[in-house]
């Protein structure tokens, strides 16, 4: 097979004009999922050193909805952006260019680290967001995440040494052939015009079918918003019981949640119990990192009267645990500004209907601004070391 040569690419789209263009929006999309991926993984640091803020209550909602909606959009951009920038792959490097092939070199190091772990990054955050967990062998958020400061490093340094072609290319038309590969001259069906304008399209398109998993409204528009509001109470049901294995433990009649401080069981409160308490209702949402999203009305007890009442400690992090025998989530830690917060619940109801046993009966944590993986279903106890 015979190795191309960047001559046999003449298309005028593959050009510095359409690159600039769509790398502009494909680095806005890829700094957004920086950024909030960097709150989503603070949120999940079981106790960071700066405590994660229990508000404004929507906040988490917010970030990993535009974390997944930018995600998804970057795709679109990132198969364009690859496409117009292909012929430069084989651009022979002259080795008698001396000390400019460090350079070159470090150049094109840093383009293959980008293009290997972007693909990376939205391959696996896509997978993610389509609850399809196809490995077994690593950890999705420590991997996502340490990979993206390798992403973003690249892209910086990408962005720092193209910056005067990227000045240059935004600064003239988008038809001037002034930075063209002499070679690229053949006009083809298309006008640079054109592609842009479907390649936004194909971006708003990704937008508007995984949006719909956090925005009510676009629901019925988007065909890739895995949860879709169907479920008890208007939630979605992310783990059923069934599949946790807490189906008889869950409805055992003889159910109670266990307070224990420091390893000595101080109460055990059954439903009656929890019942008798004083109620409350909250207007929070479930926001799955999968970057679906939808606010239910839960009522029940608060934890800081549930820990008051067994006189357990109220500046401490709460490990909640589940009657779950397995699985990553089964066990989470509550921090303390969370155990504080007069919004965070262990709910009972759900749209004023008890909570049904998917939706984590007899009892679950429901606390604002936190991510959905957190929310602990189907208590078992909650633990205070003092
Ligand atoms: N015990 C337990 N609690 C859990 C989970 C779980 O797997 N086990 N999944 C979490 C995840 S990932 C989400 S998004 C929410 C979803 O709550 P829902 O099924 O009531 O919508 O529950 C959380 N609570
Ligand atoms: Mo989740």
């Amino acid at each position: 097979m015979k190795i191309p040569h960047p001559d046999d690419f003449t298309s005028r789209l593959r050009s510095p004009a359409v690159a600039a263009r769509v790398g502009l929006w494909l680095g806005i999309c890829f700094g957004t999922c920086f950024l909030t991926g960097l709150v989503s993984h603070w949120a999940q640091t079981p106790s960071p050193v700066v405590p994660f803020p229990t508000g404004p209550a929507w906040g988490y909602r917010l970030t990993q909805g535009l974390h997944v909606v930018t995600g998804c959009a970057a795709v679109p951009l990132l198969l364009v952006k690859l496409w117009s920038v292909y012929p430069l792959l084989f651009e022979r490097v002259d080795l008698r260019a001396g000390r400019r092939l460090v350079g070159v070199g470090l150049e094109r190091a840093s383009i293959a680290v980008l293009v290997a772990t972007a693909i990376f990054q939205l391959a696996t955050g896509l997978a993610n967001a389509a609850q399809w967990y196809p490995w077994r062998e690593f950890s999705f958020r420590t991997t996502h995440y340490a990979i993206a400061w390798v992403a973003i490093g690249a892209l910086l340094v990408h962005v720092a040494v193209k910056l005067p072609r990227i000045r240059a290319a935004l600064g003239a038309d988008v038809d001037s052939d002034a930075l063209d590969r002499p070679a690229a001259r053949s006009a083809g069906v298309l006008s640079r015009r054109t592609l842009l304008r479907s390649t936004w399209v194909a971006a708003g398109v990704a937008v508007l079918a995984t949006a719909g998993g956090t925005v009510p409204w676009l629901r019925r528009v988007s065909v890739l918003a895995v949860r879709s509001g169907e479920g008890p109470g208007g939630v979605p049901i992310n783990k059923s019981a069934a599949s946790a294995d807490v189906l008889d433990t869950a409805t055992d009649p003889a159910w109670a949640l266990q307070v224990v401080v420091d390893g000595e069981v101080r109460s055990r409160l059954r439903l009656a119990d929890l019942r008798a308490m004083d109620q409350h209702e909250v207007d929070l949402p479930i926001a799955c990192v999968e970057g679906w999203s939808a606010e239910g009305r839960w009522s029940g007890v608060r934890v800081a009267d549930v820990l008051a009442a067994a006189s357990a400690p109220a500046d401490r992090d709460v490990v909640v645990r589940s009657l779950q025998p397995s699985g990553p989530y089964r066990a989470t830690i509550l921090p303390a500004g969370f155990a504080a917060d007069a919004r965070t619940l262990l709910a009972l109801d759900l749209a004023g209907e008890p909570l049904s046993v998917d939706h984590g009966f007899p009892c679950r944590v429901i606390a604002p601004n936190r991510p959905g993986v957190l929310q602990t279903k189907w208590l078992a106890s909650l633990e205070v070391t003092t």
